[in-house]
């Protein structure tokens, strides 16, 4: 398999290409750059040859269903496909156009949650989630004044990239252990956090540890919002499905790969925040409740829910 596919597939395992909106973008473009580069094969080959890629991309990660949207969408006329040169070009429109909407919707989206914020506003993020960071960066463009806090999120510590990318932003930021959510959550007036997926039933699988912010926002009646585009609902949930949960290896929680003798180590990636603790989802299409998140994947896969296998 062409190198495209191959790095791609490695940079996102790796974590290099990391957050889910982004992950299904570079899946996607890698799978428009392979179409730009095939030569002389046959619409027969062509179409084996981009299901491998698919699976190849596929492979790479299994929780964000982000991805898994993206590459369908992307090679949704497949069984459409007469010619090697249609082949071609409805891949490489398919790919594009998802790529800019998907763009197109985290800029809504920082529309959208900027006005939730007020000034005064002290706020609370898990991970590092664009689409939470972008609201926070058009705020700040607007003038608002808020602080924020954020967590380091062990074990990859991705809090020190969003209280960069914030402290760049010249946004008021202050980062804290996972442990100190609860503690910290008197102090907070608003949580708002990314998503890898959300089920038909409005439940969020994002970062470890966020069902714990949540929880604990809950307790103490501070308002939960998740800051997703509609390509991270998952249609597989409408049949049944269930998220698979990404686990990692010992190496990325204990210092150096080296556990103690008769320890095992079980690092889960993200986990799942049941619907009654959020407050919203925002997103291109607006800020909805969970229990919208159904109608929403009903209405877009009415005619082929059984296909979204
Ligand atoms: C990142 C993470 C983010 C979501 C949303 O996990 O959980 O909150 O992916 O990100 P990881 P975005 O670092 O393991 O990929 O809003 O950028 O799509």
């Amino acid at each position: 398999m062409s190198d495209i596919i191959a790095d791609t597939a490695d940079e996102i395992r790796t974590m290099r290409i990391r957050g889910a909106g982004r992950l299904a973008r570079a899946g996607v473009n890698a799978l428009v750059c392979y179409t730009q580069r095939y030569t002389g094969g046959t619409l027969k080959s062509f179409k084996e040859d981009i299901s491998r890629a698919a699976d190849i991309i596929l492979a790479s990660r299994p929780t964000a269903v982000s991805l898994w949207n993206g590459i369908h969408e992307t090679l949704e006329e497949k069984d459409l496909w007469e010619t090697l040169e249609e082949a071609l070009s409805s891949v490489e429109d398919r790919g594009r156009t998802f790529c800019s909407m998907s763009e197109k919707a985290a800029s809504i989206i920082a529309e959208e949650g900027a006005k939730m914020i007020v000034d005064g506003d002290v706020l609370l993020t898990h991970c590092n989630s664009s689409a939470a960071l972008g609201i926070m960066k058009e705020a700040k463009r607007q003038g608002k004044d808020f602080k924020v806090y954020a967590t380091e999120s062990r074990p990859w510590r991705q809090g020190l990239i969003t209280v960069t990318e914030l402290a760049e932003a010249d946004i008021d930021v202050t980062m804290i252990v996972d442990s100190a959510v609860r503690t910290v959550m008197s102090r907070i007036n608003r949580v708002f956090v990314g998503a890898d997926t959300v089920t038909s039933a409005g439940m969020l699988i994002n970062k470890i540890g966020t069902s714990q912010v949540a929880s604990a926002a809950f307790e103490y009646g501070v308002q939960f919002d998740v800051c997703t585009e509609t390509f991270k609902f998952s249609p597989k949930t409408l049949v049944g499905e269930t998220v698979t949960i990404e686990e990692r290896g010992a190496d990325e929680v204990v210092t150096g790969g080296k556990v103690p003798a008769k320890v095992k180590v079980f690092n889960p990636v993200f986990d799942i925040t049941p619907s009654k603790y959020i407050n919203a989802y925002v997103t291109e299409l607006g800020v909805m409740s969970p229990g919208s998140v159904y109608g929403v994947l009903a209405s877009r896969h009415e005619n082929n829910i059984l296909r979204t296998r």
